[in-house]
């Protein structure tokens, strides 16, 4: 506890048992916030979605065994993403482990991979130099979860031992500054080059590198897009916004990408769903990348200039050394697509369609909410139809891609940031998985507003069964939705399943269900209206697909515009 008070922490997330009751003997007394979940799983979202967007280190507390493994999905998603946080994990007594145990799991073989640091304590003199340690570890060079596995006997032992820092960790030496020969050199090549273009990732966020990056942008003139991960790393609104790139992109950013003559990445890593196939990414381009990560460099893409280091001190260093190029030919292309293909939908269509919705959310809310995503089609709407422009306002799973991330996450953005209008956008499914913790919403009188998206459908599994599977709707279809001629549920076709506003009524908060336009406006705004939890159920088109779509394995210029 004085460890965690030391880091600053003010907020924990959690579920107890057996093997941490100790340390929630502790945790009853001590002078920061502790929320129960209902799910280890949701605990860790929670602790990750305040990490977001807060920007501090998330941290939660379980006990071993299946709290563990409860968390691991967790653990994965902050992974991927990079996220900082500490979980605590209560272990069998040290003695046991081993002889499988009521409750053992193998802690630090399962979260090794999903991971960026873990520890077993074996002596209760090591926790208060381990604590400090697992803080600096998880926020530092790229962040990432950090685990700490405290056996019983050692949360009951006894010791005087203090930390004072600071933390030495041999081989732990996470870069700050770039090298400033490839500084050099990379401004000398964008000084040079005639069709720039800046690719931004999620590391532009981690590293709160937003105003450098929009200040190097601006001042040489280069457009900007973003992955999934970086959006909100530079304003969507501004003109030399392309906005996101990849396998749902927009037109502009793929075709850029594709024509430049030098590609910078800043804090992304050239993940798969944004390059498609590797051999024809960018293929005229010099291609730079900066990022703290060093193990991420020319991991997927071969990198010409590599800049190693922390992404807001490089930004820097490189505005002072480039100037305005003359490439009005270049912008006024990259305009030209941009206002040719913008993300559309069909606008005279009498039915409810996904995209509109979410167009209304952004509406309503001016830009300003901190909208979090479940994983699937309603995700990349999520992506299209609201404009971010501040970092930290987009909060997704983009790594692992975990349904059920987006309630929790919501649930853990809120209490970080009380004041802020939080929207959890979901589907039918995704939702489905964690719906549990939205009684911790109502519990503390969290305003988190939940949409649901309902197309009775895995959506984005429907979609790929219509676009490369035949229309072999294999398991896709989730039934419900009270549309007349469902034939899911035969013979009920006023069925919803599960009934949503039933659940969310049944979990003390406020549930509203459209199925017109007019019905979504009014619910939106009878839900912002309303103080507490609010969802709101848009039963929307079932068969909507998301538009554009680089197809799996194909190069950025082979994008599907429609299935017509
Ligand atoms: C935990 C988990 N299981 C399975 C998947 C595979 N998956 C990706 S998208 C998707 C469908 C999501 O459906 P829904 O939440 O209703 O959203 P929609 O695509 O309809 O917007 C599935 C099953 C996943 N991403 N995560």
């Amino acid at each position: 506890m004085d460890g965690l008070q030391a880091a600053g922490v003010e907020m924990v997330f959690g579920l107890p048992g057996g093997m941490v009751l100790d340390l929630f003997a502790e945790l009853y007394h001590a002078p920061f916030k502790f929320v129960l979940a209902r799910h280890e799983q949701g605990a860790a979202h929670m602790a990750d979605g305040y990490a977001r967007a807060t920007g501090r280190t998330g941290c939660c507390i379980v006990t071993s065994g299946p709290g563990v493994t409860n968390t691991v999905t967790g653990l994965a998603t902050a992974y991927m993403d990079g996220i900082p946080m500490v979980c605590i994990t209560g272990q069998v007594p040290s003695a046991m482990i081993g002889n499988d145990a009521f409750q053992e799991a193998d802690t630090t073989g399962i979260t090794r991979a999903v991971t960026k640091h873990n520890y077993l304590v074996k002596d209760v003199d090591d926790i208060p130099r381990i604590m400090a340690e697992a803080f600096h570890v998880a926020s530092t060079g790229k962040p990432g979860p950090v685990l700490i596995d405290i056996p019983k006997d050692v949360q009951r032992a006894k010791t005087k031992a203090v930390f004072n820092g600071p933390v030495v960790m041999r081989g732990y030496n996470p870069a700050s500054k770039g090298h400033p020969k490839q500084i050099a050199k990379l401004a000398e090549a964008l000084n040079k080059a005639h069709k720039p273009l800046l690719y931004a990732g999620g590391g532009v966020i981690a590293g709160d590198a937003s105003e450098e990056l929009i200040a190097l942008a601006r001042k040489a003139g280069i457009p900007v897009t973003t992955t999934l991960m970086g959006l909100g790393a530079f304003p969507e609104t501004d003109p030399l916004s392309l906005r996101m790139l990849g396998m749902h992109g927009s037109v502009a950013a793929n075709r850029a990408v594709t024509a430049c003559d030098l590609l910078v990445a800043v804090g992304a890593r050239f993940d798969d769903r944004v390059t498609g196939k590797i051999s024809e990414f960018a293929p005229h381009a010099t291609i730079a990348h900066i990022d703290i990560d060093p193990s991420t460099i020319s991991k997927s893409v071969e990198v010409d200039i590599p800049v190693v280091g922390d992404v807001k001190l490089v930004l820097k260093d490189l505005i002072g050394q480039v100037v305005r190029g003359d490439r009005a030919e270049w912008l006024d292309q990259t305009t030209a697509w941009r206002q040719e293909f913008s993300f559309d939908y069909d606008r005279k269509t009498k039915e409810l369609l996904p995209q509109f919705v979410i167009e209304k959310v952004y509406e309503l809310t001016k830009g300003e909410a901190i909208i979090t995503t479940d994983v699937g089609q309603h995700q990349m709407w999520a992506a299209h139809f609201f404009k971010y422009t501040k970092p930290r306002s987009f909060i997704s799973s983009g790594g692992l891609g975990t349904m059920g991330f987006g309630l929790p996450a919501a649930i853990g953005a809120q209490f970080g940031l009380p004041g802020r209008t939080v929207v959890s956008l979901s589907g039918d499914g995704s939702i489905q998985m964690n719906f549990q913790e939205l009684v911790v919403a109502v519990e503390h009188n969290l305003p988190v507003k939940v949409v649901i998206l309902n197309n009775g459908n895995l959506g984005m599994v429907r979609q790929w069964q219509a676009m490369f599977y035949k229309n072999e709707y294999s398991a896709s279809g989730l039934g419900q939705t009270g549309r007349a001629g469902n034939e899911q549920i035969e013979g009920r076709p006023d069925v919803y399943l599960p009934d949503f506003v039933k659940l969310a009524e049944a979990h003390g908060a406020v549930g509203l269900r459209a199925t017109t336009a007019g019905e979504t406006v009014k619910a939106l705004e009878k839900a912002f209206a309303t103080p507490g939890p609010v969802v709101v159920e848009c039963i929307v088109k079932p068969d909507e697909n998301v538009y554009p779509m680089v197809p799996p394995g194909a190069s950025l210029m082979e994008m599907i515009h429609s299935m017509a």
